[in-house]
């Protein structure tokens, strides 16, 4: 039997290297990685997981969260990674739209997650940030040579969900080619090797540390030193023993922010990536002055993995995500004709390719909505392609915010403001934030006669949304500016609070 991805991560992997580095702690070789992934797919398969079904994962950053992934390929179950930030007033909605068979939480979280999960129908295990865990203990009685699942291309490897700008949450739904042909080539064009150790200090649960650096490593059978969270100061011990780093732009602005970042600090790497959120050109341009090395900046999306990447050779260039991959084909159209526009025109970038993925979760309106008649994923990102072939990404038509890597979809923190008594409207907007890149903050417009103040509506939001959703600050204000449509007019919102986070 053949299993698509994970027979390319097997031929990759050499027993006794180092694979999960946990910084003063164990070492996983990929023959650990190998046997645990064997004994987790067997606790799967025997808690009734058939390959297909939904594997529902929000658990802390450890090595046995990463190995879990690697069962679920060799299941064949679809694994489905959720923000330990969400609320259970957020799971509820993944649960019931996923339905996953199995969900595995942090033992904190038992009990709220089985009141929404058992009644419909999934089983609930545990694995903690300390490797503990029913998942785990179940995993004990099995054994290590799982006989992998059946998989092939076209069938799902994973369900990540983006909220959608117009409503509900979407499930990105990722085949196991997507995720291989994506590795396969970032592994390529940033020279991965075995030789390599990755600072690994991403989230678990997003195409960027999950798929990106996790995969990339096994396919070059490279290692990672595994940090559960991102602190510059940990990031600078580990550089002297590392080669790679892959960070959002947030990463880097804090790194500059220490004195121990310099050119010996960073002597023994090689690569620094960013993606996930604009790298500002002056970010660059100082991380450059002080280590001598240029970030490479690259350029992707949930639903298309990575689309382009500044050169590993050639000029890397601040403010522009680089050329098109391997393989991928991006193009800018008019997003009034769809007629395709010539170099150094700005309009809607839209992708093809083997990385793109194969649509939404039970929802074949919403893909079709977001595919061209021939075959073209519209990104609802604004750009344009240089002569040189530099793809430059210039604005967004849809209505979203980025902060430190994070999505956050307007219309979902509206729609919880707007529910709360005294509140007539509301406009969430994202504007300039130095440490985050933007940052939420929402006009309120209260009814008349409502006493309302900043700290009650965030008060309300807390059990609502997860907290990097929540605005950093609110503004009231008499009314929002509308056009003559009655469409708020969020441009002149945006300008109107640019310096809102201006640093003294
Ligand atoms: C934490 N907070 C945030 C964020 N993170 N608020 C807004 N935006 C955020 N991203 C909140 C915390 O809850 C806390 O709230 C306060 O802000 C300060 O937290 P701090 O300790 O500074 O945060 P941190 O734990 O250091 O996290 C910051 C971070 C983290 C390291 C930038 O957000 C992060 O790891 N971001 C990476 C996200 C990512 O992986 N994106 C890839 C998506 P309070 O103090 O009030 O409680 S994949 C993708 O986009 C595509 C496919 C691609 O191209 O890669
Ligand atoms: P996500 O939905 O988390 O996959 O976020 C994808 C979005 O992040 C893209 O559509 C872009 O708007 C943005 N993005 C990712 N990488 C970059 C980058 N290097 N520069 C600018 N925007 C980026």
């Amino acid at each position: 039997m053949s299993n698509h991805l994970f027979d390319a991560i097997r031929a990759a992997a050499s027993g006794d290297t180092p694979f999960i580095r946990i910084n003063g702690g164990r070492i996983w070789t990929y023959g650990d990685a190998l046997d645990l992934s064997g004994r987790i797919a067997g606790a799967i398969d025997t808690l009734g997981v058939r390959p297909g079904d939904r594997v529902a994962v929000q658990v802390d950053k450890s090595a046995e969260a990463l190995i879990l992934y690697l069962a679920c390929l060799r299941s064949g179950a679809v694994y489905l990674p959720l923000n330990t930030a969400y609320t259970v007033a957020e799971l509820d909605y993944f649960i019931g739209d996923a339905e996953p068979r199995l969900v595995v939480v942090s033992s904190a979280a038992l009990e709220k997650v089985r009141a929404i999960a058992e009644p419909r129908g999934a089983i609930v295990e545990t694995l903690d940030a300390d490797g503990t865990g029913s998942l785990l203990d179940l995993a004990r009685d099995e054994l290590a040579d799982f006989v992998d699942a059946s998989r092939t291309a076209d069938n799902l490897a994973a369900i990540l969900y983006t909220s959608g700008t117009t409503g509900r949450s979407k499930g990105a739904m990722l085949t196991q080619g997507n995720l291989l042909s994506n590795a396969v080539t970032l592994r390529d064009y940033w020279r991965v090797t075995a030789g390599d150790r990755l600072i690994h200090a991403l989230p678990l649960f997003h195409t960027h540390g999950l798929f990106v650096a996790t995969n990339v490593t096994l396919l070059a059978g490279a290692s990672m030193f595994l940090l559960a969270r991102f602190d510059p100061d940990e990031v600078l011990s580990l550089m002297p023993g590392a080669t790679l780093l892959m960070g959002v732009p947030t990463f880097y602005v804090r790194l500059l922010q220490s004195e121990r970042l310099d050119r010996q600090a960073v002597a023994n790497m090689r690569l620094f990536i960013s993606g996930s959120a604009p790298l500002l050109a002056e970010t660059h341009v100082e991380f450059k002055e002080r280590t001598g090395h240029a970030i490479l900046e690259r350029y992707g999306m949930t639903e298309t993995n990575m689309n382009t990447s500044n050169p590993y050779d050639g000029e890397r260039i601040a403010g522009t995500v680089g050329f098109t991959l391997p393989g991928v084909t991006v193009r800018v159209t008019d997003p009034a004709t769809g007629t395709v526009l010539p170099p150094e025109e700005t309009g809607m970038i839209e992708i093809n390719g083997p990385n793109v993925f194969k649509g939404y979760w039970r929802m074949p309106e919403k893909t079709a909505a977001e595919f061209t008649s021939d075959g073209f994923f519209i990104s609802g990102d604004l750009g344009k392609i240089d002569r040189r072939g530099y793809v430059h990404i210039v604005g967004r038509s849809k209505d979203l915010v980025i902060s430190g890597g994070y999505n956050i979809y307007p219309k979902e923190v509206e729609g919880e403001i707007d529910q709360l008594p005294g509140v007539a409207e509301s406009a969430v907007i994202g504007v300039p934030h130095p440490d985050f890149g933007e940052g939420v903050t929402a006009i309120v417009v209260r009814r008349p006669g409502a006493v309302l103040d900043e700290k009650a509506i965030l008060g309300a939001l807390q059990d609502r949304l997860a907290r990097y959703k929540q605005p950093k600050r609110i503004i009231f204000a008499e009314d929002l500016p509308r056009n003559t449509m009655g469409k708020v007019q969020k441009n002149l919102l945006r300008q109107k609070y640019a310096d809102l986070y201006a640093e003294a």
